[in-house]
């Protein structure tokens, strides 16, 4: 069925058409209020450990072949019995929208500066798992993020942007950056993960809900010289079904696959005779943020306070005003910082030259794209 209220349907056609012929930063595009989200893209690196035990739990393995594949746990979703996985990053980063709102919507887009802090308790001893985002650039959009569990010495510093086009009816998005994993080891020597991310295909943009399909593939490279391979394909492809992945583990220096695993990465876990036997829809852990009074005027959700009201109520007066009255704000404070010879100073990331990402990608001639960042440890005190 078409998703498009009537009311907006000639222009979801106009912003459609739009997409069709722009070459540039698609994030920038006016788009019709039903298909809009009242949450910014700073928001989105909270995806990565909305299953802080998954991700504490890799720093307890117990040998670079086991730590590999709770890595894969973690970012895939893990295995309760053939064929069924639960919830884990892939459908949080992927699939959630369509879960929370039922479809793929348009994120804010974020500003030069946005900030957006939070964390994940200590719950039986897996530690307290804390994020700092910021978005380092607008024009291209990219946000870095760093996460990490102090306790369990594990960390993911990452930075994500993307280049999209349009072809066939479908928005293909190239992602940009990529993330890097680090366990600090028992005897104080570091294993690190370079985590590259998958090429997306958004489908279902003409009937008005869009849904995401990963294409390609995507790697994971352990400095332990592990690697995982993961394939992905949706309908039609090698598994016929949609968002399915196939994950191939090789050891170090070999290319003979020691571990395969297979499904369907957004999947509630069904058995065989299609019952579900563990809704994994619950298990997923949302980010604790500060009240947003409390917050500072970068951070995210103050930020854009009276624009997600305005989507949220369907009071889209309110919301464009208030869009606009942001980004005028954010233009003129460009023209003044060129006028006074200035330029906008990070807070919690620098530019860096990614060596240690180059050096884990030249293992398996990964290639990788956009420029890397570096967490300063200069975060704020999150309670
Ligand atoms: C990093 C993720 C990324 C961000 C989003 C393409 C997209 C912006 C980037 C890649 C996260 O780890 C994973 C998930 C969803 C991606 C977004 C989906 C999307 O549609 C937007 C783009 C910019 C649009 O809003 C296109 C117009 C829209 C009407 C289609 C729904």
């Amino acid at each position: 069925g078409d998703a498009v209220p009537a009311a907006q349907r000639s222009s979801w056609t106009a912003f459609v058409k739009a997409i069709a012929t722009f070459t540039g930063d698609l994030s920038s595009l006016t788009a019709p209020p039903f298909i809009l989200s009242p949450v910014s893209l700073t928001e989105f690196p909270a995806y990565w450990a909305e299953r802080p035990d998954l991700f504490a739990a890799i720093a307890t393995a117990s040998n670079e072949e086991q730590r590999m594949l709770s890595v894969l746990r973690w970012f895939i979703g893990r295995k309760h019995k053939p064929d069924s996985f639960n919830q884990s990053t892939l459908r949080g980063q992927y699939t959630s929208r369509n879960d929370s709102m039922g479809s793929e919507k348009k994120p804010l887009n974020p500003v030069l500066g946005e900030l957006f802090y939070g964390y994940w308790p200590d719950k039986n001893g897996r530690g307290k798992t804390t994020l700092v985002v910021e978005q380092v650039s607008h024009h291209p959009p990219i946000t870095a993020y760093y996460i990490s569990n102090e306790s369990k010495k594990i960390s993911l510093e990452g930075s994500s942007g993307q280049r999209t086009s349009f072809s066939g009816g479908s928005i293909i998005v190239k992602q940009e950056g990529h993330a890097v994993l680090t366990i600090e080891l028992s005897d104080g020597k570091k294993e690190t993960f370079l985590i590259t991310l998958p090429k997306l295909r958004i489908d279902g943009i003409w009937y008005g809900s869009p849904y995401i399909e990963l294409t390609e593939s995507s790697y994971i490279q352990s400095s332990s010289g592990y690697l995982s391979t993961i394939n992905y394909s949706g309908r039609g492809y090698f598994s016929g079904k949609t968002h399915s992945f196939k994950a191939l583990v090789t050891p170090p220096g070999s290319t003979s696959v020691k571990h395969t695993i297979e499904g369907q990465w957004h999947t509630t876990s069904k058995d065989s005779k299609g019952f579900v036997f563990h809704d994994v829809t619950g298990l997923k852990e949302e980010i604790i943020v500060a009240p947003i009074d409390e917050q500072g005027q970068w951070e995210s959700r103050r930020l854009w306070k009276l624009v997600a009201k305005g989507i949220r109520e369907g009071d889209y007066d309110l919301a464009s005003t208030e869009k606009s009255r942001i980004e005028n704000e954010q233009r003129q404070r460009r023209k003044d910082e060129s006028a006074a010879g200035e330029t906008w100073q990070l807070k919690h990331f620098v530019k860096s030259d990614g060596a240690n990402s180059f050096k884990l990608a030249r293992i398996a001639k990964l290639e990788l794209s956009g420029p890397t960042y570096q967490y300063l440890g200069n975060g704020p005190v999150i309670q």
